[in-house]
């Protein structure tokens, strides 16, 4: 059963869903820099910090109580698989606004995964209505390997930018690059323009 709003992210009304140089695959690949990290839910938190009103740290618990939606979105990884008619339920990326004010200086988000990873995007692209921080796919809790216990789904730019294993989003005034994009990745990842590099 979806939970909450149903947002069809608007790359799924194209006629041809297959961005250039892609392929389609009706597998679900795992891809990751180094291993699945096991996470204790009654340890995690979810943090937002930078440039805010007010910092904030939500326990697994109160992320869970937070509003959700429904997002059907195509997913494309720049390594060339594209696997379409997602279903991702979670928190939208607009509830965030409403937890932290955020301050008019911020331009770009940085979003912080266990382990250290970290990715890059512009206030714009993370406030689009179709991101979300999402709990469940397909109907199920997400799996270890996909990114449990909270993964970022940004629809519209390669699956890169999707980081697992969320642990808090960083709001800043000047662009830094994530783990991907320094080293070598396209900072902004637009499938349909295929920018795969940088
Ligand atoms: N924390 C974390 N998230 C990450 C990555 C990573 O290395 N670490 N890799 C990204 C890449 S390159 C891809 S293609 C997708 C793969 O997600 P999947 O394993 O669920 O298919 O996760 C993204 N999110
Ligand atoms: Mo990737």
């Amino acid at each position: 059963m979806a939970e909450g709003k149903i947002i069809r992210s608007p790359d799924i009304e194209r006629k041809n869903r297959i961005p250039p140089g892609q392929r389609l695959t009706e597998k679900w690949p795992v891809l990751q820099h180094g291993g699945v990290p096991k996470i204790d839910v009654s340890k995690w938190t979810f943090s937002v910090w930078g440039l805010l009103e007010k910092e904030r740290k939500l326990s697994y618990e109160e992320f869970l109580a937070l509003p959700r939606v429904t997002v059907l979105s195509d997913v494309h990884c720049v390594t060339g698989w594209s696997k379409l008619d997602n279903t991702w339920e979670g928190v939208s990326t607009q509830v965030i606004k409403e937890l932290a004010k955020i301050l008019p200086e911020a331009k770009f988000v940085i979003v912080h995964a266990a382990g250290g990873f970290t990715t890059n995007l512009s206030i714009s692209d993370f406030f689009e209505s179709d991101v979300l921080l999402a709990v469940k796919h397909d109907g199920e809790m997400l799996t270890p390997e996909h990114g449990y216990p909270l993964r970022l789904v940004v629809p519209r730019l390669y699956f890169w930018k999707s980081a697992k294993w969320v642990e808090g989003v960083e709001f800043t005034a000047r662009d830094r690059k994530g783990f991907w994009e320094s080293r070598g990745y396209h900072n902004r990842g637009d499938p349909w323009k295929e920018e795969r590099y940088g």
